[in-house]
């Protein structure tokens, strides 16, 4: 529990909510975090610890290689490595990456050059690690559909199991960086919602991830490597109407250890309509116009990270 100062007010947080995913009870509570803070940790997952590691590992492998190696695996747009530069217009942080899409062999084709067999490995475990996070981020969208007493309980959960789902999958290590001072707060990755449906994010012990809270505090998540971090995305704010909230978030570099963490962000096909469910506006008015997913996702990469990019599709 923590009482923060902020410009103007006194906040009181009373900690990231918990949500135990082996108790049917818990939908209350999800509803609730994606209304407060889009934004809550599941506990009691049946991801196979082994998965996690195996693929913490190949990351570890992969992040630890030469420079000129990792390179050879780039750029990242829109998929491969990526060292420093963020998007494609200006962002920069103190963070290495690679972004994968999660329907498309051709990710590996930048790998296999490099590492031979070894690409082949890696892509199982990717392929194993994305599909059981997939399993679960479905799992907690039907849970909140459930809760939301909306009829299809697959309303969001059918965009991520489509052929065509457009999702990403995304390693990031932010190396540590001893010259600075806790107080600086240096940027790993600056403040940002995630543009898609559901963020699926799990680290390794390293302290980073900061969420803001609706009055613009900061608020530090304490790392915690059995749990999974969830994150509502700002087209799970449109089809809810703007009941939940898409989370702001960030990560701060650390002077001593490094920090690994692995995302999926679970999106829509290209072509899927992004609007409101008629069932959750009941009476009160649309908040946003309707646009096609490829329409949004080309709007977000004009964008700078911490632009409000739904801010172009909200109704006047
Ligand atoms: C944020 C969520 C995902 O990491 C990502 C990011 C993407 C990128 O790194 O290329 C974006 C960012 C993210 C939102 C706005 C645009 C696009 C960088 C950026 C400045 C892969 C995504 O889908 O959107």
């Amino acid at each position: 529990m923590v009482l923060l100062s902020g410009k103007n007010c006194t906040t009181f947080f009373p900690g990231v909510p918990l949500i135990d995913l082996s108790n049917p009870d818990s939908k209350t509570q999800l509803v609730k975090a994606c209304e407060d803070f889009g934004f809550f940790k599941v506990i009691n997952h049946v991801i196979p610890t082994e998965l996690i590691s195996e693929l913490e590992s190949e990351a570890e492998k992969f992040f630890s290689l030469p420079i000129s190696d990792k390179e050879k695996a780039g750029p990242p747009d829109p998929f491969g490595y990526g060292s420093k530069n963020i998007g494609r217009n200006g962002d920069v942080g103190w963070v290495e990456y690679l972004l994968l899409t999660t329907n498309s062999e051709s990710n590996y084709q930048k790998f296999a050059s490099l590492f031979g067999e070894a690409a082949e490995n890696f892509r199982c475990i990717v392929n194993d690690y994305v599909s059981a996070v997939r399993t679960m981020a479905c799992e907690i969208l039907e849970m909140l559909a459930d809760e939301l007493k909306i009829q299809q309980r697959n309303c969001f959960s059918k965009l991520l199991k489509d052929e065509q789902s457009d999702s990403v999958f995304r390693l990031n290590h932010y190396p540590p960086c001893p010259e600075f001072q806790e107080s600086k707060n240096l940027i790993g990755f600056g403040e940002h919602t995630d543009p898609q449906i559901i963020s699926v994010l799990r680290s390794n012990n390293t302290s980073g991830l900061q969420i803001s809270l609706k009055d613009g505090n900061w608020i530090s998540i304490p790392p915690d490597q059995k749990s999974f971090f969830i994150n509502v995305g700002d087209s799970l704010q449109v089809m809810t109407n703007g009941r939940f909230k898409s989370v702001k978030h960030r990560v701060v570099a650390n002077s001593s250890k490094s920090r690994l963490s692995m995302i999926y962000f679970g999106g829509p096909p290209l072509s899927e309509k992004i609007a409101p469910l008629p069932s959750l506006i009941k009476g009160e008015d649309s908040l946003y116009k309707e646009f096609t997913w490829f329409e949004y996702k080309k709007s977000a990469f004009k964008s700078r990270l911490a632009d409000n990019r739904l801010g172009l599709f909200e109704k006047i």
